[in-house]
C-alpha cells in the first residue's frame, strides 16, 4: 500500500505460497518439514488475515479523513460462524489457498477442518448482529461492533440416552488466529463502592482487555471490525504475601473472580451470584465500549454537542441498556456537563432494538442488586425516572395507573428496574424486527410509551447475509443462480433474484435446481436424498412448538403402521437446536424427540419411509450444511410470539418452502412468495390472543380428534421408551402455546405438503419462486432501512 508504505501482498499463486511460507517461518516459528496441520491452519489464517489487515489500514485512513458518523453496535452476542471460508472468499483467495497448501505438501481439507466457529451467542439475536456487521462493511458504512470475548461460548450439546448434555465450548483453546489482542490497551471498570462528595468511589476495579476481529465487506475494499472485551485482573489483585504463605487459592481468589466476568456466555442465573455475574457482564461491556467510543470521538472532535452527529449507538435488545446511565455518568460526573445538556446528547445518540414479545423475556434487575453493584447508576436511573414520570403526569394528569405502568421501577413483588422502559426512555428510536412484531410492540408491550411518543417507534424487518447463507453455504445453487441471471451481482443486490422467476417455467432450469437440492442432501448425508427433507432448526422453546412437529410425526407413524401401503411420501424430519440448560420443559421435548426417533428407526414397518434425525450441537457450521438441503421449512410458532425469525429467511432463499403460522417475518415471506407457494395453517395473532384470553380447554381438542388423541395416548402409555409423559401431560393440562388448538390445521397443511411433493415439477416451481421472491430478506436491505429510518450514516469508500 503506497499511502502507508506497505509492501503489497502477493496475488499470484507463487506469491501466495511465498507469503504462506514466510508466515510459517517468521510468525509461526516452524518449518515445512516439521509443521503440523494445526501449524498449517494457523499460518493460512495469518496469511489470509494479512490481506484483510492491509484493506483495514486503507479503510481506517479513509474513515479518519472523512470524520463520519459512526454506527456503533452494542451486543452481548455475536454468532459469527466459521471464519476461514468467509475470509478466503472475501479476500479473493478461495482458489489460491488450497493450491498453495498442496504445493507445500499439506492437505487443504484437513487444514480447513481445523477452523473453529466462535460460538459467542445463543441464536437469532447473535446471528442477526453478525449479518448486520457483514452488510455494514459490504455497504461501506463506518461501523464497529462491541461485545464480550467469552472464554467459553454457547455450550456444546451432546445426547446421552437421548437427553441433552452440555459441555463447555473452549473455542479458543488452540488460540484464535483471526484475533488481534491488545493487552496494552486496557480500560478500567469499577464496581460496588459508594457515592461520596467526590462522586462514585468503586470498591472493586478490573480491567477490560480488547481484541478485535476483522469484518470484511464483500466486493468492496472496506474492512470494519468487531471489538471484544475480556475481563482481566489488575496487577494489584495477585496477593503475593498469601502465595508466599502457601495460600495458593486465596492468593488468586480476587483475580479469578475478576476474570470470571468474561468466562461464559449467559452464566446460569438460578443463583443470586449467577444473576449478579450477568449484571456485571452487562456493565463491563457497556463501560469498556463507551470509553472506546469516546476515545475515538476525541481523535477528530472536541465539542460534546457534536457527539450525536458523530456516533449512533444501537442497543441490541436490553442487555446493553446500562449504556444510557453510564453515558450520563461520564458526561455529568466526569465531563462536567449539566444534566439537561447530557440528557439531550444521550437521547440523540442511542437507539434500541427489541427482539421479543414474551413479557417474561423483558429484563428487570432488583433495585437492591443494582444499587449495590452500581450505586451511582441507580441514582441516575432514579433521576431519569423523575423526568419521565413528570412528563407522564403532565400529559395524563391524574392517571396514576399509567404512572405506575410506565415507571422505570417496578414496585411489586420486589422493587426492580425495568430495562426495557429505560431503553425506550433513553433513545430516539425503538424498533421491532418484523412488521407484525413492531405493530404488536406499539399495541401491547410499549403501548403507553407509543401513546406518549409515537414518533419514536419504527419497524426494521430483519434480514440475512446472502454471502454466508447462500454463496458460502450453497456454492452449487449459487453458481446456478449466477448462470440463470447471467451475473453474480445478486450477491450485493439480492433484489436481482427476482430475475429467477421466469426460469421457474423452464423445465431444464428446474431439473438443474432439483439436482442442486439432491446434491446438498447427499452432502449432508442424513436420510435418503429422494425423501422430502422436513427441517426444524432453531432454539428449543415451547412457544416455537417443536412439540407440534412431534405430534405430527407420531401421527405419520401411526398412519404408516395402520396402512403401510398408503403412506405416499417418504420423509426425513430433521431437528437441530439447543435448549437452555435450566429449561426443563424444553429438555424434555428434546428427550422425547430422540425417543420417538429411536422407536421409529427400530420399527421395520417404517422401512425408510419415515425417519427422524437430530444431529447434536446445531450451530452456524451445521446450519450452513442443513439449509441448502432442506425442502420444507418449519416455522410453526404460536402466532404473536416469534418476533421475526431469520432461519425462515435463510431457508426460503435456499428454495425450501415454508409451512408456517402468520407469525413474525413469516407474514412478510408469504406476502412476497405468494400464498400459493407457502403452506399456511393455524390461528393468527388475534385469534391466538383471543383463545388464550378465554378459558382455553386443550382437552376438548384431544377429546374430539382421534388422531391427536392417539398421538398423545401413545406418549402417555409409554410407547416411546416411556419417555415424554411430562410433555404430554403439560399439553393436556395447560398447553400455554395452543399446540392442540393448531394441531388439526397443521396436520391438514402437512397433507397438502405431501400432495404437492408428489408433483415434483410443481414443487420445484414453488421452490424457485421462494428463492426468487425473497431478495427483500437480505441484511443489506435491513441495513439500508436502519440507515434511512434510524442511523442516518453515509458510506465512506477506501
Ligand atoms: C437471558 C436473556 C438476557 C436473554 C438472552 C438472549 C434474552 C434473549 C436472548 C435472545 C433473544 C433472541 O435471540 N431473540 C430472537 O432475535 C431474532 C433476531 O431479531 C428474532 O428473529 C427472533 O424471533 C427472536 O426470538
Amino acid at each position: 500500500d503506497l499511502r502507508n508504505g506497505l509492501r503489497p501482498l502477493g496475488s499470484t499463486p507463487a506469491e501466495f505460497e511465498q507469503d504462506l511460507l514466510s508466515n510459517l517461518y517468521y510468525r509461526r516459528g516452524t518449518t515445512v518439514e516439521s509443521a503440523s496441520a494445526q501449524d498449517a491452519y494457523e499460518t493460512l489464517a495469518l496469511t489470509v488475515r494479512d490481506r484483510l489487515a492491509a484493506r483495514r489500514a486503507r479503510t481506517a485512513a479513509a474513515q479518519y479523513d472523512s470524520n463520519p458518523r459512526w454506527v456503533y453496535y452494542l451486543s452481548a452476542e455475536y454468532l459469527l460462524g466459521p471464519q476461514l471460508d468467509q475470509n478466503l472468499l472475501y479476500s479473493g483467495t478461495t482458489d489460491l489457498a488450497p493450491a498453495a497448501l498442496k504445493a507445500l505438501g499439506f492437505d487443504p481439507a484437513e487444514v480447513a477442518a481445523l477452523d473453529v466457529e466462535p460460538g459467542l451467542g445463543n441464536g437469532g439475536l447473535g446471528r442477526l448482529a453478525a449479518c448486520l456487521l457483514d452488510s455494514l462493511a459490504t455497504m461501506d458504512i463506518p461501523a464497529v461492533g462491541y461485545g464480550i470475548r467469552y472464554d467459553l461460548g454457547i455450550f456444546k450439546q451432546s445426547f446421552e440416552n437421548g437427553e441433552q448434555v452440555e459441555k463447555p465450548d473452549d473455542w479458543a483453546f488452540q488460540g484464535d488466529p483471526w484475533e488481534f489482542p491488545a493487552p496494552d490497551d486496557r480500560n478500567r471498570v469499577g464496581f460496588y463502592g459508594h457515592v461520596g462528595p467526590e462522586g462514585w468511589v468503586p470498591g472493586e476495579v478490573i480491567d477490560g482487555e480488547p481484541s478485535h476481529l476483522l469484518v470484511p465487506g464483500y466486493g468492496t475494499e472496506t474492512v470494519n471490525f468487531i471489538r471484544l472485551w475480556r475481563a482481566r485482573a489488575t496487577e494489584a489483585s495477585f496477593d503475593l504475601s498469601r502465595f508466599s504463605a502457601g495460600q495458593y487459592a486465596e492468593a488468586v481468589d480476587q483475580a479469578v473472580r475478576a476474570e470470571n466476568i468474561s468466562k461464559v456466555l449467559y452464566p446460569d442465573d438460578s443463583t443470586e451470584s449467577g444473576r449478579e455475574l450477568r449484571l456485571k457482564q452487562q456493565y463491563f461491556l457497556v463501560s469498556c465500549s463507551l470509553r472506546d467510543i469516546i476515545r475515538r470521538f476525541r481523535f477528530r472532535n472536541h465539542d460534546w454537542a457534536e457527539f450525536p452527529a458523530k456516533a449512533v449507538i444501537q442497543l441490541n435488545d436490553t442487555h446493553p441498556t446500562l449504556a444510557i446511565p453510564e453515558l450520563m455518568r461520564l458526561l455529568v460526573d466526569e465531563e462536567g456537563l449539566d444534566w439537561d445538556q447530557a440528557w439531550s446528547i444521550v437521547r440523540q445518540t442511542f437507539a434500541y432494538t427489541c427482539h421479543t414479545l414474551l413479557p417474561e423475556a423483558l429484563e428487570t434487575w432488583p433495585v437492591a442488586m443494582l444499587g449495590r453493584l452500581l450505586p451511582r447508576h441507580l441514582e441516575i436511573i432514579y433521576r431519569i425516572n423523575d423526568g419521565l414520570l413528570g412528563e407522564v403526569r403532565s400529559r395524563f394528569p391524574g392517571d396514576l395507573d399509567r404512572v405506575r405502568r410506565m415507571s422505570l421501577i417496578q414496585e411489586e413483588p420486589e422493587r426492580r428496574v425495568r430495562m426495557a422502559n429505560l431503553a425506550v426512555t433513553g433513545t430516539f428510536a425503538v424498533n421491532g424486527v418484523a412488521e407484525l412484531h413492531s405493530q404488536l410492540l406499539t399495541a401491547t408491550t410499549f403501548h403507553d410509551f407509543a401513546t406518549m411518543w409515537p414518533d419514536r417507534f419504527r419497524n426494521v424487518t430483519n434480514g440475512v447475509s446472502p454471502r454466508r447463507f447462500v454463496r458460502l453455504a450453497n456454492p452449487g445453487l449459487s453458481s446456478l443462480i449466477t448462470s440463470g441471471l447471467g451475473t453474480d451481482a445478486w450477491l450485493r443486490d439480492l433484489s436481482l433474484l427476482a430475475g429467477l422467476a421466469p426460469l421457474a417455467g423452464d423445465s431444464a432450469f428446474r431439473a438443474q435446481w432439483r439436482t442442486e437440492k439432491r446434491r446438498a442432501k447427499a452432502a449432508l448425508g442424513l436420510g435418503d436424498p429422494g425423501a422430502l427433507l422436513d427441517v426444524m432448526i432453531k432454539r428449543f422453546h415451547e412457544y416455537k412448538r417443536q412439540q407440534l412437529k412431534l405430534l405430527h410425526i407420531i401421527t405419520l407413524y401411526h398412519r404408516l403402521k395402520s396402512d403401510p401401503g398408503r403412506f405416499g411420501v417418504p420423509r426425513t424430519v430433521l431437528f437441530g437446536g439447543k435448549a437452555a440448560p435450566a429449561y426443563t420443559a424444553a429438555k424434555s421435548i428434546i428427550h422425547l424427540i430422540n425417543a420417538v426417533a429411536a422407536t421409529i428407526a427400530a420399527d421395520p414397518v417404517t422401512s425408510g419411509q419415515l425417519r427422524v434425525v437430530f444431529p447434536p450441537n446445531y450451530n452456524v457450521t451445521l446450519a450452513e450444511k442443513i439449509i441448502p438441503a432442506a425442502d420444507l421449512s418449519e416455522q410453526i410458532s404460536m402466532a404473536g410470539k416469534e418476533a421475526s425469525g431469520t432461519g425462515n429467511m435463510k431457508l426460503a432463499l435456499n428454495g425450501a418452502i415454508t409451512i408456517g403460522t402468520l407469525d413474525g417475518a413469516n407474514v412478510e415471506i408469504r406476502d412476497r412468495v405468494g400464498g400459493e407457494n407457502f403452506f399456511l395453517f393455524g390461528l393468527d395473532a388475534t385469534g391466538a390472543a383471543a383463545l388464550r384470553g378465554s378459558s382455553y380447554q386443550p382437552r376438548s381438542y384431544y377429546d374430539s380428534d382421534p388422531e391427536l388423541k392417539a398421538a398423545l395416548d401413545a406418549v402417555l402409555a409409554g410407547a416411546f421408551g416411556g419417555v415424554g409423559h411430562d410433555v404430554a401431560q403439560s399439553l393436556l393440562d395447560r398447553d400455554e402455546y395452543l399446540t392442540l388448538a393448531d394441531y388439526r390445521s397443521y396436520v391438514d397443511a402437512q397433507d397438502e405438503v405431501s400432495a404437492a411433493w408428489q408433483d415434483q415439477e410443481r414443487w420445484t416451481r414453488m421452490s424457485i419462486l421462494n428463492a426468487a421472491n425473497s431478495g427483500f430478506f437480505s441484511s443489506d436491505r435491513t441495513v439500508a432501512d436502519y440507515l434511512d429510518r434510524i442511523w442516518r450514516a453515509t458510506p465512506v469508500r477506501p
